[in-house]
């Protein structure tokens, strides 16, 4: 999709401030500091659409993106992240009751979720995408900064995580929002699940 429009819609704090269903949605989710702002941002060619840091957000926000182009919309869904240390209990509840209440949503085509390249895949990711699988949900996951390895460790570290997550090398991407590496790849993939586009192969 060729971005011409990008907005952002609605910051949530409860579900009840979701909005209404409308274009087909895409979630993005991650531990903090993944780069799921950083990779946002270089999905829809704006620096600061969604906001990068490099020290993890506090706020718990559901963010409603709007992508326009040609004829097609969609929204980028920027679902909190988790994984501070530290938290507490009633915060990790608070954060679990928003983000599920989010990925039930029947206008939900597909729940990406980021893992960093250099770090091991823990219960946090496993267990969110069985969840997503148990509730039929099509789900990617997007390894990030993958320019942070040589092009040896890289390829290395990409079959382990490919492994430890179980998935098809289909549903696996490895992106780069620094040098733009992945994310023609991922877009397809985007499009193919909001039904914008047909199945090929890449
Ligand atoms: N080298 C490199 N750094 C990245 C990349 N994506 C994000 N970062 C850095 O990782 C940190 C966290 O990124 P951010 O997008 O804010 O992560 P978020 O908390 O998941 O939204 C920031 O310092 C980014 O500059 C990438 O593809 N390559
Ligand atoms: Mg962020």
């Amino acid at each position: 999709m060729k971005v011409d429009r990008a907005e952002i819609l609605i910051s949530c704090a409860s579900p009840s401030q979701f909005p209404a269903a409308g274009p087909p949605e895409v979630a993005f989710l991650g531990r903090s500091n993944v780069g799921k702002s950083s990779l946002l941002n270089r999905l829809v060619h704006r620096k600061k659409l969604a906001r990068t840091s490099s020290t993890p957000g506090k706020t718990r926000l559901v963010h409603f993106f709007e992508l326009e182009g040609g004829n097609a919309r969609l929204w980028f869904i920027d679902l909190p992240g988790y994984g501070w240390a530290r938290v507490s209990r009633k915060e990790r509840e608070s954060w679990q009751r928003l983000v599920e209440r989010y990925l039930e949503r029947d206008s939900l085509c597909a729940a990406i979720l980021l893992q960093d390249l250099r770090r091991d895949v823990s219960e946090d990711e496993t267990l969110l995408l069985e969840w997503l699988a148990e509730r039929n949900t099509h789900s990617l996951v997007a390894l990030t900064k993958v320019d942070k390895l040589k092009p040896m460790r890289r390829a290395k570290r990409i079959r382990e995580l490919k492994d430890a997550f179980g998935i098809d090398r289909e549903r696996l991407f490895a992106t780069s929002a620094q040098t733009g590496e992945g994310i023609d790849t991922l877009w397809r993939a985007i499009e193919v699940a909001a039904g914008m586009r047909r199945r090929t192969s890449r």
